[in-house]
């Protein structure tokens, strides 16, 4: 009775009325990048305006109305009475909200006393996830970065991706050269450790991808899922091979080795001339046949040969790995072997096969002189305590702990966290979380009071997602189509409210010791300067040689919008893109102007070939064979000596979670709990336990006890729990992340086993014990 009456006013309440206003903005939740259509009505009497409903925006020029379950929650994002409104204090261990003005005296006292005390090396960073979908972040975390002046930096992409953008770094050039499969166009799909069910796709931007896959089939393509577990994705497809967990590495080099012994390694007429190592890399791999690795990845030597040739013969086809194969002892070396088998099968830089996209806001791969470049390195720092090579700026996640507790010269004392909740994505969850109550001072910006945010001394809450512009300046630097899309605020933010990037100019501010009043304009004014006289220094910039003070004052001036902060930011990297009006050397090209009259977005077509042009590397040819990645091929090779029947732990994601923070919505947590552990029947009967009995899991580093899922999507010998849970810690402020609960599963992880290539975690095929709890 009270149900169905509340539901039926829900249901009144998101009838759309003829003065209701819509509001069209991407999703910001996740890479899929979705136009969104949200429907906002004012109430006259308390003059406030609220979200009536938010569906798929069917003009969308990418996303044609998509949407996933996720999209429609940023009005219960923007309405959770947890979110914060104001900054909170620490004071005798629990957080008081204070005035903006308070935080900043607070910001200031804390970080500075540590500076003045330790030096900037004492500062160590954090950036999380949610920074690569937010404009404030993409523009801004940089500059905080440069002003704290600090080596120790960390961030989700240790994590995450950086064995790709390492791999492709050496192959290509840049950290942002990373080839995606031209899914609509191609025949054959071989995908690797991803699941885009659930995830909407990763390193290759472009929504409804279950959509595109279904296409590839439709059209009569096939499609093939490398995975230890028959993920809906693996399901949908027309094989699954059950690949034992951390051995992707081998799988592809025995594939490319296939491909070799039949004599069929044929790069294509395309890349002649574009090439250097061929040789060089059949060579060091020919040891790994597909007999060498049958035993231990678990895929049987024909199944092995049948497909490296299926990927030769299939008019267009593309290798894609993800996460499987990236968070795994041998990520570097898989991410390689993934374009080097689409190198060798005449898959890389043709239609339908792996592409470079070409992003419409200039970035690495579009600026600087074409074809050739200064290369790619890792290794320029090595952290403090162990000496491991820093990659992309950064040290790894997983080391971020013994960098604090460490005592000597250059031991962090305070840490500044972006929108990141590492005590739940990064590996030895307890150990972190200890070392983070150890600090002098802490600070986090972020929406939440969760497992991270809770140790700080301050938290600085940026507003709601709906009151922010929004462009996907990181993701479409994996587009599969060269799209743009600008998103207004839906709502003005309330005065003397902070944006995201005002929050991080200021604390840059502060940590350049302008004081707690210090001025985000001010910030504001020197970077984009400082873009400018870069890109007129440019020799290939298409402002090369203009006036910066003219580019200044066409940006910033009142016919322009009077743009200020990332938007102005934004404004530069498009008219010096690709497509960009280049300051009237190409009339009609992309600006921001241009973007507020297409709300639903421009698309300037699908993925073309690139090469030699997308190149950056000293040689100005595509390196099959970096000396980085032959070096360890020896630690492959002892890999193989690995025992079949060992016990791992993988992950997985569910398409209504988001890492570890979308877990207060109750629309998306309600059903069946999720975070179970998956294990094969035969496993189950041999520990004598029942579906849903409780079992304790034992790694190296910690012990959680978690429900058992007996399931045959699994393979034998493997069990998956997955991230982002263990909600209810003390001191957190998630009601219903609370009830939710669940175990976190990087208690789990091991802090020592990290990628040697790239300082990424290794979070899939962890060795653990199960036992009956
Ligand atoms: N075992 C295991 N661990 C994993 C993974 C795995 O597959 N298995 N996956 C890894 C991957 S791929 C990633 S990317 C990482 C993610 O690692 P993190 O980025 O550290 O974690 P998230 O769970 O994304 O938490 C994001 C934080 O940002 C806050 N936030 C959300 N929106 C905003 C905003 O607009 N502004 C600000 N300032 N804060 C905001 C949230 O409240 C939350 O605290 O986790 C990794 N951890
Ligand atoms: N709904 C939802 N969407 C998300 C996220 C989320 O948390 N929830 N997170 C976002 C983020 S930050 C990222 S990085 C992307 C990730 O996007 P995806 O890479 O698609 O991530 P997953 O869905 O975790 O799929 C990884 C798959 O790898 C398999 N796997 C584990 N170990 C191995 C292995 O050794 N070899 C192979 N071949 N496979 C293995 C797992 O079983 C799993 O099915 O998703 C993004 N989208
Ligand atoms: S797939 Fe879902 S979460 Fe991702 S952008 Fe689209 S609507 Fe948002
Ligand atoms: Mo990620």
């Amino acid at each position: 009775m009270t149900n169905s009456a509340s539901t039926s006013a829900d249901a009144m309440s998101d009838r759309v009325e003829a003065s209701d206003r819509i509001a069209i903005r991407t999703c910001p939740l996740c890479e899929a990048g979705c136009g969104l259509e949200i429907t906002v009505r004012r109430d006259a009497a308390t003059r406030t305006e609220s979200v009536v409903r938010i569906r798929g925006d069917m003009n969308d020029v990418f996303s044609r109305g998509y949407i996933c379950p996720k999209g429609s929650t940023l009005k219960q994002l923007h309405e959770d009475t947890d979110r914060l409104h104001q900054p909170l204090v620490k004071r005798d261990g629990v957080h008081v909200e204070v005035s903006w003005d308070e935080a900043w005296r607070e910001v200031d006292r804390g970080l500075n006393g540590v500076i003045g005390a330790h030096g900037r090396e004492s500062i160590g960073t954090y950036l999380g996830n949610p920074g690569a979908h937010n404009l404030s972040a993409l523009t801004f975390n940089r500059v905080l970065l440069t002003a704290i002046g600090s080596r120790q930096r960390f961030s989700a992409s240790s994590v995450d991706q950086v064995p790709k953008q390492v791999s492709a770094g050496f192959m290509f050039g840049t950290a942002i050269s990373v080839p995606v499969p031209d899914l609509d166009r191609t025949d054959y799909l071989l995908m690797l450790g991803a699941n885009p069910y659930a995830s909407n796709g990763s390193l290759a931007t472009a929504p409804d991808w279950p959509g595109r896959l279904e296409a590839i089939r439709a059209r009569g393509g096939k499609i093939v899922v490398v995975d230890p577990r028959r993920s809906r994705s693996a399901q949908e497809a027309d094989e699954w091979l059950a690949v034992r967990p951390g051995t992707d590495a081998l799988l592809l080099a025995a594939m490319i080795t296939a491909v070799f012994e039949a004599e069929r390694a044929e790069p294509g007429d395309h890349l002649r001339g574009h090439l250097n190592g061929l040789e060089d890399v059949h060579a060091a791999l020919a040891e790994f046949t597909p007999e060498a690795v049958e035993r231990v990845t678990g895929i049987d030597a024909n199944t092995i040969r049948r497909v490296a040739l299926e990927l030769c013969d299939a008019p267009r086809a593309a290798v894609y790995g993800r996460i499987g194969t990236t968070t795994v002892s041998f990520g570097t070396t898989a991410s390689w072997l993934v374009d080097v088998l689409n190198v060798v099968t005449g898959n890389l830089d043709i239609e339908g096969g792996a592409m470079f996209p070409l992003p419409v806001a200039a970035g690495p791969t579009t600026r600087g002189r074409p074809g050739t470049g200064k290369g790619f390195k890792t290794g320029r720092g090595k952290t403090r305590v162990r000496g491991f090579p820093e990659a992309l700026g950064e040290y790894p996640a997983a080391l971020m702990a013994e960098e604090i507790t460490t005592p000597g010269a250059g031991q962090i004392r305070a840490m500044v966290v972006v929108s990141g909740n590492p005590v739940m994505s990064t590996p030895n969850s307890e150990q972190l979380s200890a070392a983070l109550d150890s600090l002098d001072f802490m600070v986090s910006v972020d929406i939440y009071l969760n497992e991270t945010s809770r140790h700080a001394d301050v938290i600085l809450p940026p507003p709601s997602h709906l009151y922010r512009s929004h462009y996907d300046l990181a993701l479409l630097n994996f587009g599969l189509r060269s799209v743009a899309n600008y998103s207004e605020p839906v709502f003005e933010l309330p005065p003397g409210v902070p944006d995201e990037w005002e929050i991080l100019a200021r604390l840059a501010a502060i940590a350049q010791g302008l004081g707690p009043d210090a001025d985000p304009a001010t910030v504001d004014d020197v970077t984009i300067r400082s873009l400018i006289d870069s890109a007129v220094r440019d020799e290939s910039c298409v402002i090369h040689e203009r006036s910066a003070d003219e580019i200044y004052d066409a940006l910033s001036g009142v016919a322009n919008g009077s743009l200020r902060g990332p938007d102005r930011i934004l404004d530069l990297l498009l008219r010096i893109g690709p497509f960009g009006d280049g300051f009237g050397a190409n009339p009609g090209g992309v600006s921001v102007a241009l973007l507020r009259q297409h709300p639903h977005g421009i698309d300037y077509g699908a993925l073309r070939p690139r090469i030699p042009e997308v190149l950056r590397t000293p040689s100005g040819k595509v390196e099959l064979a970096p000396p980085e990645l032959l070096a360890d091929l020896p630690r492959l090779r002892a890999s193989l000596a690995a025992d079949p029947d060992a016990l791992l732990l993988v992950g997985r994601r569910h398409l209504r979670s988001n890492n570890s923070w979308m877990h207060n919505i109750r629309v998306l947590v309600k059903g069946k709990p999720r975070c179970t552990l998956q294990m094969h029947p035969l496993d189950a009967a041999r520990l004598g336990v029942t579906d849903g009995a409780p079992v304790r899991v034992t790694s190296r580093v910690g012990s959680v006890v978690a429900p058992v899922e007996i399931t045959d999507d699994i393979r034998e010998r493997v069990v998956s729990l997955p991230h982002g849970f263990g909600h209810g810690v003390r001191g957190t402020r998630l009601a219903v992340a609370h009830e939710v609960g669940g175990v976190n599963s990087n208690v789990l992880t091991d802090h020592e086993a990290i990628d040697p290539l790239s300082g990424n975690a290794v979070l899939n095929g962890i060795p653990v014990a199960v036992a009956v709890a």
